[in-house]
């Protein structure tokens, strides 16, 4: 099912509380990211927003990129990845693939080409497993570049990598040699 505008506009709120700012709705997450599902309906309601459970539930099963989940006994919800808030949401330390992407803006590419992807605000670096989902992920932020990163020799050469529940691969940092800036990429985005 695709989501309805109400509850894309509720679940940006909801990223906002579950993986920047619980305090916006006076809230607090536990160690693992979760918030009760109480508190958290509760605080949205207070801020004037409505939710109930039942929305929730819809907005957790069909948002685009699946980017919350319940715990088993369904009283907590947490977001899979994207923090800035200091959390251990228990990522899966995993190998990658050969190749990963990056898609960010053409502006940061010479900082990025003199000082690697950094995790900036975010907990992690954040990968994506294919070209169209950079593209999209690096249209946030203005004119696109598509970045591929040598993720496996990364992987070699002891870098960790982590792969969210969602499917977004995470790790602390890309040194330059392992990107590439491909003629091929800026072709393709003209
Ligand atoms: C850039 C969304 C200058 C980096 C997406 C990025 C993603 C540098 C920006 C998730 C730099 C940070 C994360 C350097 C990195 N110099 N700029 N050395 N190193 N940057 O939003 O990766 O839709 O924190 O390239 O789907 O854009 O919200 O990271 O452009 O998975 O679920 O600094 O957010 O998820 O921006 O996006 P962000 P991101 P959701």
């Amino acid at each position: 099912m695709k989501e309805n505008r109400e509850d894309i506009e509720l679940g940006k709120f909801i990223s906002l509380i579950l993986r920047h700012s619980p305090d916006t709705i006076g809230i607090t997450l536990d160690a693992h990211g979760w918030a009760k599902i109480e508190d958290l309906i509760k605080g949205i309601n207070n801020a004037g927003k409505r939710i109930n459970f039942e929305t929730l539930e819809r907005i957790v099963k069909e948002n685009n990129k699946q980017r919350y989940s319940f715990s088993d006994d369904r009283t907590k919800v947490r977001a899979n990845q994207g923090h800035s808030i200091d959390v251990d949401v228990e990522l899966a330390e995993s190998i990658p693939p050969k190749h990963l992407y990056h898609g960010t803006s053409r502006r940061f590419i010479d900082s990025i080409m003199d000082l690697g992807i950094q995790k900036q605000s975010r907990q992690y670096v954040h990968l994506s497993m294919d070209f169209d989902t950079a593209r999209s992920v690096g249209e946030r932020h203005g004119k696109v570049i598509v970045l591929k990163i040598n993720s496996i020799t990364m992987f070699n050469n002891g870098h960790k990598f982590y792969l969210s529940k969602n499917g977004v691969w995470l790790t602390d940092s890309v040194p330059v040699e392992y990107i590439s800036l491909q003629n091929k990429d800026y072709l393709e985005l003209e």
